[in-house]
Parts: C-alpha cells; structure tokens; sequence
C-alpha cells in the first residue's frame, strides 16, 4: 500500500486535499460536496509531507480522557520537533488531573474561548483529530470543524469512523489506545529517535489508562515493546500513575462512597449493574469534570457481574457510560439505544430524556437483552 502510491503522490506534491488543488488519483464522484470522498487515504501518505512545516492544529474529544489529552500533546511535541507550528484545541474543559501533562498549559478550550479557537482554526493548515471519530463528538466545534477547507486527519481506535469527513487517517479497533497510534506513526514514519522523555510521558499516560493499566486485552506484547522504548527516556511511571489516580480532593472520595452505598443497584437476572446519579448529588459533592471517571468500573468487581452502566444527570444531557466484561457488546448497545457508541466493552450515550426515564430505557434494554447478558 506504501511503495507505488507513496512514489507516485510524492512526484504529484502538492496534493494537500481537499479543495481541489492537489492532485487526487483515486476515483471520485463527480463534482460531489467539498468533503465527500469515498474514503480516507492512509494515515502513510502523509509521511512524506510531515517535512514541510505547517499551522496544524489538533483536536480530540469533548471532555477529554487521559488517552485524548496524552495523544494529541504527544503528537504535538513530535511535530514541533519537525517545525511544525501546533495548537492544541479541545472542545471543552478537561479534568484538573490532565494538568501535569507536557504542555498542557497551552491547549486551548473551544467552549471557553471561541473565537480565539476559531482564528486558530481558520489559519490551520492540517487539522488532526484524534480519539474521536465522528465530528459530533466534538460538541460546538462540530460545526465549524465541518466547513473548514482543510484536510482533516483521523487517528482513531473506536468503532465505525464517519470516514467521508477525513482526507487522511488510520482507524484500527485492535490498538490499545490513540497514544499508541501516535507512536506507531512517529515510529513508521522514520522519527523514533526524536521520542523524549514529554512525549512519553504524554503517550505512556494515555496507554496506561486506556489498558485499565495495563490489564484489558488490548494491552499486547506490542504495547509492552512500546512501554520499554518510553522507559528507556527516563520515565517516571510511577509519578504518572500517581499523577493521574491518586490527585483528587476529599470530596470526591466521599461522593463514591456515597454513590456505591445509594445510587447502585444490581440486577442479578442480567448479571448487570447501573449506578444512576442525580444533578442534586453533583452539586452536593462539588463534583468536577473528570471527578466521575472510572466510577463505571466499581460494579464490574462484582462476582459474575458482566455489564455496567453510568448514567449521570449533568442537567444539560443526561450522560451514559457503558462497561461490559467478555462478549457482550456495549457499542452496540450504546448505538442501538443512547445515541451513542465506543468499543466492544466500553462506550457512552446520551439522553435527552429525564435521568428517571433513561433508567426506565435502560432496565427495558437490559431485558430486551437478556439472553446476551447470561
Ligand atoms: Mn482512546
């Protein structure tokens, strides 16, 4: 896929697409919409022209986990090593304990400022979208992202891509993380070497929380190999792990406590469990962005337990988070009935409805499902 093509789009430079100034080589419907393509070229293509410095800007998902924030700063590290010039925008805020991360100082928050982000936007020449692979995972940027005349460029590991948006990318459900894909490509397109000690931390990080350190099936002997290349600069894991799980305040310790004594219940005849948590306990507990991570896990220690779900009242949506252990699978169960998707054993949706009435949805879906959860 790399040798012929590479050579020939390398002798047809400039081929920035889309915009019909580059030269595209694949067949294309005629006179189609700006964006509509067929599909994505591959993520190797853009190899070649990682030489000439660009105004990129990289963009991951609303509310940003730890895999989102360490990718899209990994990636910038590495391509300002190239001369690049890079911005950073996320489409919202992000938790406190992101903070620590190599240049995290500098990303840009679309709903607090969007005007400053839009200016930026409107000079990029690439845009990177990474850990999310539909645009409406990026809230309010959505809109703006869908008519800005630039390539966009995926980098991605969730199911079913909107492929038609990206000029360039690589979606794969098999790596462990978007960090991982972020060193896949610094590593294949010949920069190995410029892997310091920031961009390791910033991939190390979002590897280790999307493998649920390390444990879920993801985590292969290639994730490992990758592992020893970013201890090899000097990493700290150990600072990092406590970086990112041991950095709350009290009152979020307090609000699990009271969340799994009182807004839990478990359906044993689906071998289920849903923690379903109203407005009025966010704002008695302070709750922040990033306070309620990881809390869908707890019921999965559960003996026999196969799927779990969160489902939070944040009073402009009601928000879903979905756990499965083995073969049950909760993207497309998101898909089917919160408006929502992910991986295999892990996703999110949303509702419109009252947080009463999504609870209602979600014991109906779990009995619909029924022979699948036993
Ligand atoms: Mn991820």
């Amino acid at each position: 896929m790399f040798g012929i093509w590479h050579l020939i789009l390398h002798l047809c430079l400039p081929l920035d697409r889309p915009g019909g100034l580059g030269i595209d080589l694949r067949p294309r419907t005629a006179a189609g919409p700006m964006e509509d393509f067929s599909a994505m070229l591959p993520i190797a293509e853009i190899y070649p022209l990682l030489k000439q410095p660009r105004r990129v800007v990289i963009i991951m998902h609303q509310k940003p986990d730890a895999d989102a924030m360490g990718s899209t700063l990994g990636l910038s590290l590495f391509l300002r090593k190239l001369g690049h010039q890079t911005t950073v925008i996320s489409p919202t805020n992000w938790a406190e304990w992101l903070k620590w991360m190599p240049g995290a100082g500098a990303v840009m928050d679309y709903e607090f400022a969007p005007g400053k982000a839009q200016a930026v936007l409107d000079q990029a020449e690439w845009v990177f979208c990474l850990d999310f692979n539909t645009l409406t995972r990026t809230r309010h940027m959505a809109n703006a992202l869908r008519k800005l005349p630039v390539p966009k460029i995926l980098v991605d590991h969730h199911q079913q891509p909107e492929t038609p948006v990206f000029a360039y990318g690589i979606s794969n459900t098999e790596k462990s993380s978007t960090s991982e894909m972020v060193y896949d490509l610094i590593v294949e397109s010949g920069h190995k070497a410029l892997i310091d000690i920031d961009i390791a931390a910033c991939l190390y990080a979002g590897v280790m929380t999307d493998t649920g350190s390390f444990r879920f099936s993801g985590a292969t002997a290639g994730v490992h190999r990758m592992v020893a290349v970013l201890k090899d600069t000097g990493l700290n894991h150990t600072q990092i792990f406590e970086n990112l799980f041991d950095n709350f305040l009290e009152n979020r310790l307090r609000f699990m406590g009271f969340v799994l004594q009182n807004r839990m219940e478990v359906f044993y005849e689906y071998n289920a469990a849903l923690i379903a948590i109203p407005w009025k306990d966010l704002v008695r507990y302070e709750i922040k962005t990033g306070d309620t991570e990881g809390l869908v896990n707890y019921p999965l220690s559960i003996q026999g337990i196969k799927m779990a779900a969160l489902i939070i009242d944040r009073d402009e949506e009601v928000k879903c988070s979905f756990r499965s252990k083995g073969d049950f699978d909760v993207n497309t169960f998101a898909r089917n009935y919160f408006d929502g998707g992910g991986h295999f054993n892990a996703a999110g949706g949303r509702s419109t409805d009252t947080l009463e009435v999504t609870v209602q949805r979600f014991i109906n879906a779990l009995s619909e499902n029924s022979s699948q959860l036993q």
